[in-house]
């Protein structure tokens, strides 16, 4: 059996023997940004994380395309080699930051701890939160965003199906939830705002899913003159081809097959769910959409940000 073999297994078989202990656990707020229970015991040790400058972190509020970043940015470190991106499930290849979770599930901590940098390292904190010696060592960063409708969308479709999450409720409460920042991770508008306005003082790179979906090789040569590397274009096309939404939906190391069904009940909504751009219109009655665009422009009137829910 290879290590990557005997990586993966003792990933999943950590959640499978914690899957007892495994629950809908409460979010308890770290400095008023509502965060998982075991995120905020262990908040000290995340703060304190010290990346090497050459670790990359890419951060996203959640479900807003970080798997399929993560996934771009190691085939592109790997020059486009799928055997070597198949090395292990994604969040052992590209670390959880905050993750922290019942044993023997390793924490994102521990796995950073055991790999040698540089390091992709995934996050959903808010700039704020940001541990500070991501900035102090002049990390780069991407941040990803999403339209706030498709981004609540695949939000309730996960809540639903991810048991570690707090119990979504019915659909238009969750909407309430959404605006009002009570999610895990905090307000979408705050998360998206907070990156944008530290972007060129900390050489971040933003990006929107809604470009990925419209131009993935102008996206994927995007990310890759910010982390400095070459490709040819032969390279170039075949990381496209493998970061399609189709493709990374039946690779069972990045589509979270890995994360056993009490846990992530795939049968209720798939990790790899539509990866649409504008599936809000089958969501949003007329009357939430026009609710929701109220709330949005008093949300966003201080800073805007070209965001597209259609394309
Ligand atoms: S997480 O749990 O926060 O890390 O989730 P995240 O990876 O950020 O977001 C999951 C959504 O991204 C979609 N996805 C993709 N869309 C297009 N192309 C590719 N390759 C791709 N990979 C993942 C995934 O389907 C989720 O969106 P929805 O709208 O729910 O389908």
């Amino acid at each position: 059996m290879s290590g990557e073999n005997e990586e993966q297994l003792s990933y999943s078989d950590a959640i499978k023997k914690a899957s007892p202990s495994i629950t809908r656990f409460p979010v308890i707020p770290v400095r008023g940004v509502p965060l998982m229970s075991y995120i905020a015991q262990n908040w000290d040790s995340i703060w304190a994380f010290r990346p090497d400058p050459s670790d990359l972190l890419i951060a996203t509020y959640p479900k807003a395309g970080t798997t399929w970043t993560q996934e771009i940015v190691d085939l592109l470190y790997h020059n486009g080699d799928a055997e070597a991106c198949r090395r292990a499930p994604t969040p052992v290849r590209s670390p959880f930051l905050e993750i922290f979770s019942p044993a023997p599930i390793p924490s994102g901590l521990d796995l950073l701890e055991k790999m040698d940098p540089p390091r992709v390292i995934k996050t959903h904190l808010p700039f704020q939160l940001v541990p500070p010696g991501f900035w102090e060592n002049k990390c780069k960063a991407i941040y990803v965003a999403r339209n706030a409708k498709d981004n609540l969308v695949s939000y309730y479709h996960f809540d639903c199906m991810n048991q570690t999450q707090p119990e979504p409720g019915p659909w238009e409460g969750y909407i309430h939830k959404f605006m009002r920042g009570e999610l895990s991770w905090g307000s979408w508008y705050d998360h998206v705002k907070g990156y944008w306005v530290e972007r060129e003082k900390r050489n971040i790179l933003y990006l929107f899913y809604e470009d990925m979906k419209e131009n993935p090789r102008r996206e994927v040569e995007r990310i890759m003159r910010y982390l400095d590397l070459s490709v040819s274009d032969e390279v170039l096309s075949r990381i496209v081809q493998l970061t399609s939404f189709k493709n990374m939906k039946e690779n069972p190391m990045a589509n979270y097959s890995f994360i056993p069904e009490p846990v992530f009940c795939q049968s209720i909504s798939p990790f790899m769910r539509k990866g649409e751009v504008g599936d809000w219109n089958n969501h949003f009655t007329p009357e939430q959409s026009e609710m929701f665009d109220e709330d949005y422009e008093k949300q966003m009137k201080d800073i805007k940000i070209p965001f597209r829910c259609q394309i």
